[in-house]
């Protein structure tokens, strides 16, 4: 399917099932359907206020997502929200070593980590979901990032691959086949989130224009890269609202 988008998709494969043209309002609202069903989830990724402008580790156009995301979640019987929990002095903030800088790396047990200025430490307002996100259905709050020596990006594994947060039990003890990824950021969260989900055998999309990136040496075209050949789909939120 590649190149065409899944409402196209939807369209193609109903005009000639059906053999006549089908209205964009009919194949918005199957595509719709498709969305709205027990087995499918959206896991809105680290909209939170260190995240955004006057937070600590803002995205560019970070807020943005926001009514994009709202405007989703209503299309979603099944929401799981992640948030960036850290401890202070937290294995990825920079100014837990002596002359590191945020943006540059350090080797960690697990790998190369990229070094941030602190954010997300736990109980803090900046750790808190951003006000105007509105999704009361959400089912679930998952933390991560909290172990002082691990980070987390994903919100299914910890940054040494191995241990899990507890979100793929969850997901699955639920019935989820069908995981839709929005949020913060892009190219670290989003990715590392949709990557796992898509190894742990979730049928798994990500919404772009639902996100933004942080983009640092090439990071969102990596991260792309990536998510591709992990077999993540990449879709616009006008494929699920139309
Ligand atoms: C994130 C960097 C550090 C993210 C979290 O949510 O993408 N990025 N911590
Ligand atoms: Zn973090």
């Amino acid at each position: 399917m590649k190149g065409i988008t899944r409402r196209q998709s939807l369209r193609y494969l109903l005009q000639g099932a059906a053999g006549l043209a089908l209205s964009s309002s009919t194949v918005n609202a199957l595509a719709a359907m498709a969305t709205k069903d027990e087995k499918s989830a959206l896991i809105v990724v680290d909209v939170q206020n260190c995240f955004i402008d006057g937070g600590t580790l803002p995205v560019k156009n970070g807020a943005e997502v926001v009514p994009v995301i709202n405007q989703l979640s209503t299309q979603f019987l099944n929401v799981v929200m992640t948030q960036d929990w850290h401890t202070k002095e937290h294995a990825s903030f920079a100014s837990t070593y002596d002359g590191k800088k945020p943006f540059e790396t350090t080797e960690l047990s697990y790998g190369t980590q990229v070094l941030w200025p602190d954010h997300c430490v736990q109980g803090t307002d900046d750790a808190s979901l951003v006000a105007g996100l509105d999704i009361p259905h959400a089912e679930m709050i998952i933390r991560k990032g909290f172990h002082q020596h691990i980070d987390s990006y994903s919100a299914f594994y910890e940054a040494d691959h191995k241990t899990p947060t507890g979100l793929v039990g969850y997901l699955r003890e639920r019935g989820i086949k069908n995981v839709y990824i929005v949020g913060l950021a892009t190219d670290f969260c989003v990715a590392w989130t949709a990557v796992d989900a898509a190894k742990a055998g979730f049928k798994t999309a990500v919404i772009e224009d639902a996100c933004r990136a942080i983009d640092l040496n090439g990071s969102l075209q990596n991260a792309w890269k990536m998510m591709t050949e992990a077999g993540v789909k990449r879709l616009q939120s006008e494929d699920i609202i139309g």
